[in-house]
């Protein structure tokens, strides 16, 4: 073999494994992008005083469902997503909190949004959840430029300005 072939036949091989390890590093950095964040807290309220504290994986022990639910905003057409999520009337019985008809559901975002739901919204096991899902994805957090980790969605609105971006808490007021 000619010295020349060889030193390209070195150069390839060099190539394809620098190719081959930044590509298995890389493989981290994706799969990071993808990843649940398990450590994100979700708070249980009753009149303002913390009842219990959440991880991801708690709030999906209480059972996770899969529903539809169509996002119309102001500025966009209505689209229909699939969000994986919990019954926000779960946590309340998880945390000992007795949601009463007369209740307001005040929910608190990071970027200091509230929404208050009447109590019979939230009592409907089918219609307010707690979100971390949407179409198989993490809605992820507001730096990714997602909504997330969690988002609060009242599938039975015709309208979405009652969801909750970026929840941070739930209070029984
Ligand atoms: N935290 C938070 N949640 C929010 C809002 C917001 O500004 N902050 N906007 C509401 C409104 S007006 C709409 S229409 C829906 C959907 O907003 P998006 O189009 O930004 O997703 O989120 C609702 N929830
Ligand atoms: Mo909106």
């Amino acid at each position: 073999m000619k010295k020349q072939t060889k030193l390209i036949i070195t150069v390839i091989t060099l190539l394809v494994v620098v190719i081959g390890i930044t590509a298995f590093l890389n493989r981290d950095n994706v799969k990071e992008k993808t990843t649940l964040n398990n450590d994100a807290i979700f708070i249980a309220k009753y009149k303002g005083e913390t009842i219990k504290q959440y991880t991801m994986e708690e709030i999906r022990a209480l059972g996770e469902e899969s529903f539809t639910a169509i996002k119309d905003t102001s500025s966009s057409e209505p689209v229909e997503h699939t969000y994986l999520g919990v019954p926000l009337i779960k946590v309340f019985e998880d945390a000992g909190v007795e949601v009463s008809a007369d209740d307001v559901i005040v929910n608190l975002a990071a970027d200091g949004y509230a929404v208050a739901l009447e109590a019979e919204k939230v009592l409907d096991a089918g219609n307010v959840f707690i979100t971390y899902m949407i179409d198989d994805q993490p809605i992820g957090t507001r730096e990714e430029g997602g909504s997330g980790p969690y988002q609060i969605i009242v599938s039975k609105d015709q309208f979405s300005q009652y969801w909750c971006k970026y929840a941070l808490s739930t209070d029984v007021q």
